[in-house]
């Protein structure tokens, strides 16, 4: 049971870190001890390491205002499970609430609905409570990876996490107010403001058939605990599979709507070429866009990098996490030749479609030279990474196979 006004502890350590959110904001930038360089091509890759955001131990900055955090690649291979005080964080807007009032915050529900709600979280707590593994990653995560560079946050590879989620179906809650016939989105909406009266405030809508799935839901919970506030305290939408942009933080807000959603952050950002991958030749302009949606398998080493060394013929222990997007992961393969021939590897335990899963290999390093490993999931639809990478003018939806070369000497 989660008891949000009981427990006083998590209130005052929540008030407390609230207050360094503040703090770190009018400082205009967090303290950096030390920095890290992401190897990203064609431009600045260097990140500090911080410590200053509420509820968030060790994270690279992107930038503090609106925060952009990126989990330390390293995190990956020490939990499956992404824990919450290194779960990336991406905000739009810098004006977020720094505190919330769990007793007085209510859900609306409205729209084209029969009974429109004013939900508490008491009254969502008393809902059948549904919880699912799953992958929350960014549209453009990987983005500094792109060449030629694109305009962005230039993220590594950790702006995204695996989490359980614990809340209720989005349905359910749909079916309390009554959705009436004709209606055709369900468009979301958080506490967070931009800071510019003109400026669109974030907004996000999913089809009707999809918001009823029974697999999109409202989450309280992350990895069991209350949602750290950078993340989405008390409640955001989780879509499993989709990218996390669908993923609404501090969500108070559902519209049932009769008619497409042509807000800015559906109309016009967060569009990609309509093409396999998003995938279009650098400097194409003029192709048909559709919004985001669905995410590809990609797989990581997270033991060896290219700074790795090994010894001649040593045995080398590799491994790390693979996730399907919007399938389960049925197998993922490791190439010692360039992608000619590929072996399977072992696959740890399978926590759902969503979730990661973690595989590992045993390799004999040659007696000299470059042991260069290719990796490739693919998913229980068939779907396979790519050879090539894949190119848009946004950056999203990298999944290109990740090669490691790991020295030998
Ligand atoms: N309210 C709100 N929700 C939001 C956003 C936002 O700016 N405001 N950004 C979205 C985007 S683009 C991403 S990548 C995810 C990041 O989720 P996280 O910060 O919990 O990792 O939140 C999504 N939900
Ligand atoms: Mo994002």
């Amino acid at each position: 049971m989660v008891q949000f006004r009981q427990d006083p502890l998590a209130r005052r350590r929540f008030l407390r870190a609230a207050g360094i959110l503040t703090a770190s904001i009018g400082a205009g930038r967090a303290r950096a001890d030390k920095s890290v360089e992401l190897g990203l091509p064609g431009g600045s890759d260097q990140r500090d390491l911080t410590t200053a955001f509420p509820q968030k131990a060790e994270m690279l900055l992107q930038r503090t205002r609106p925060p952009l955090l990126e989990t330390p690649f390293q995190v990956f291979d020490r939990d499956l499970f992404t824990p919450n005080d290194q779960f990336f964080v991406r905000w739009h807007w810098a004006a977020i609430p720094e505190q919330i009032d769990v007793a007085a915050f209510k859900l609306a529900v409205r729209g084209h609905v029969n009974a429109p709600l004013s939900l508490s979280m008491a009254d969502l707590l008393a809902l059948p409570r549904f919880e699912i593994a799953a992958v929350n990653q960014c549209s453009g995560n990987s983005r500094g990876f792109f060449q030629p560079r694109v305009a962005g946050g230039e993220w590594g590879n950790g702006a995204m996490g695996n989490a359980r989620w614990t809340g209720v179906r989005l349905r359910d809650v749909l079916d309390r107010a009554g959705v009436k016939s004709g209606a055709v989105a369900v468009r979301c909406n958080g506490l967070d403001q931009p800071v510019v009266e003109a400026a669109p405030d974030f907004m996000k809508s999913l089809s009707i058939d999809h918001a009823r799935d029974g697999e999109v839901m409202l989450a309280y919970q992350m990895n069991h605990q209350q949602l750290p506030l950078l993340n989405g305290f008390p409640l955001r939408l989780v879509v499993p599979g989709w990218y996390s942009t669908y993923w609404v933080k501090m969500l108070n807000d559902i519209e049932v709507l009769a008619a497409p959603d042509d807000n800015f952050w559906m109309a016009t950002a967060y569009r990609i070429p309509d093409t396999p991958r998003a995938n279009v030749a650098p400097g194409t302009t003029g192709f048909k866009t559709v919004p985001i949606n669905r995410m590809l398998p990609r797989s990581f080493f997270t033991n060896v990098t290219d700074a790795t060394t090994v010894k001649p013929g040593a045995r080398v222990p590799v491994r790390g996490i693979a996730f399907g997007g919007d399938r389960g992961v049925a197998r993922v393969d490791l190439s010692l030749d360039d992608g000619h021939t590929w072996q399977p590897t072992a696959l740890g335990p399978d926590y759902g479609s969503y979730a990661f899963r973690q595989w590992n290999a045993d390799i004999a390093a040659p007696a000299s030279g470059l042991l260069t490993l290719k990796l490739r999931c693919t998913n229980t639809d068939k779907v396979e990474q790519s050879a090539e990478p894949n190119w848009n003018p946004a950056g999203f939806m990298r999944n290109v196979i990740e090669t490691a070369r790991i020295t030998v000497a």
